[in-house]
């Protein structure tokens, strides 16, 4: 079906989480709903929240604008505005329109009558970012555990928080985390290059299909996961690489405060090992 007139039969409405009829149109290609319209707002109160941060502290430079959650001693209390509370505002703007972003993703695939994947795999990349500036701070008690907004000034928090658990990459969930990143690149190369060498063959050549794609792996390895199944594969591994590593940062201070090398010596300790 056309692009054209696929449109016209689906651009109906219905579909919407909140709001009924509310916001259900289109201006263009996007359609708006009324989470569209939260996420705009947000986004607009929260990047203006970012250039009177970058006005304040008197720099433009995008490498070196730094804005930074309140000090510890504010525990979880709301700061004054130049002390950390603009950090506050910004990420109640931050969440707001993450969360926004994702239902208005589950809104259009409900009018499509899609599944919810795409706002799910989205959701784990929120769950990774409000982990780091609202689930560890609260359970540690402080606003000032989250990390600050700014390109160097978070390379710096990652380093300074990594050294405070003296070796992080003995993080055993790190580890978990790192393994899925490393591996979903990996399925994604062979995947995209199964596909573009099946698909794009020399001029002349016909095109090649999935009996080929599952041809190559099986005479290659022993084993094809197929069409579907390289998806799945690929939902999977990204989706735990965003959800480990929520996991090993949120286990750094509210379950584990001394060096993570110390945390593995129950493997030194195992009786086995005892002569
Ligand atoms: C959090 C992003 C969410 C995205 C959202 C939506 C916008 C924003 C904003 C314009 C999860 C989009 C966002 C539109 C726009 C503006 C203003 C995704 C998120 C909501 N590490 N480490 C990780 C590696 C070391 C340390 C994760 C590798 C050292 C700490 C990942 C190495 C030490 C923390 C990872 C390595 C150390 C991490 C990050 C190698 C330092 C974390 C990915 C090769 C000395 C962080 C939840 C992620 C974490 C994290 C990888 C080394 C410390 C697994 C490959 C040894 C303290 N590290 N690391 O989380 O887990 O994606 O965060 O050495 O806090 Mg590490
Ligand atoms: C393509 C294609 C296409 C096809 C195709 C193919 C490309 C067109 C036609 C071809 C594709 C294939 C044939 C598939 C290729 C295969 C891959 C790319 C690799 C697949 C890899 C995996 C499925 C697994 C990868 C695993 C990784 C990255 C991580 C390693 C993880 C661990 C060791 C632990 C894993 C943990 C899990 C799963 C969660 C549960 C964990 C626990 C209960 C333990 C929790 C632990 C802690 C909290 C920490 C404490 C730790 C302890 C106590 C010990 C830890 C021990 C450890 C071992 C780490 O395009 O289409 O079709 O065919």
């Amino acid at each position: 079906m056309a692009m054209l007139s696929f449109e016209r039969k689906y651009r109906v409405r219905g579909g919407t989480l909140i709001g009924g009829d509310l916001f259900d149109f289109w201006i263009g290609p996007f359609w708006i709903g009324f989470f569209g319209v939260t996420c705009a707002f947000f986004t607009l109160v929260g990047v203006v929240l970012i250039g009177m941060g970058a006005a304040w502290q008197g720099t433009w430079n995008p490498w070196l604008i730094n804005i930074a959650p309140p000090d510890l001693s504010y525990g979880l209390r709301l700061a004054p505005m130049r002390e950390g509370g603009l950090w506050q505002a910004i990420t109640i703007c931050a969440i707001g329109a993450f969360v926004s972003w994702a239902l208005r993703q589950a809104e259009i695939s409900r009018k499509l009558g899609m599944g919810y994947h795409i706002p799910i795999a989205y959701g784990v990349a929120v769950f990774a970012y409000i982990t780091l500036v609202v689930i560890r701070p609260v359970l540690m008690g402080a606003w000032g555990h989250a990390f600050p907004y700014g390109i160097w000034s978070h390379l710096d928090w990652v380093s300074n928080v990594g050294y405070q658990y003296l070796h992080f990459h003995y993080n055993p969930a790190h580890m978990i985390a790192v393994s899925f990143f490393f591996t979903t690149v990996l399925a994604l190369s062979l995947h995209g290059a199964l596909v573009l060498s099946a698909l794009n063959p020399p001029p002349g050549e016909p095109v090649k299909t999935a009996e080929h794609e599952n041809t190559f792996f099986r005479d290659f390895i022993g084993y094809s996961i197929g069409t579907l199944g390289i998806h799945r594969l690929g939902l999977f591994l990204a989706l735990s690489a965003g959800f480990w590593s929520a996991v090993c940062i949120v286990i750094s201070g509210p379950f584990w405060t001394r060096g993570w090398p110390e945390w593995w010596s129950w493997w030194l300790n195992l009786p086995v090992w005892r002569g």
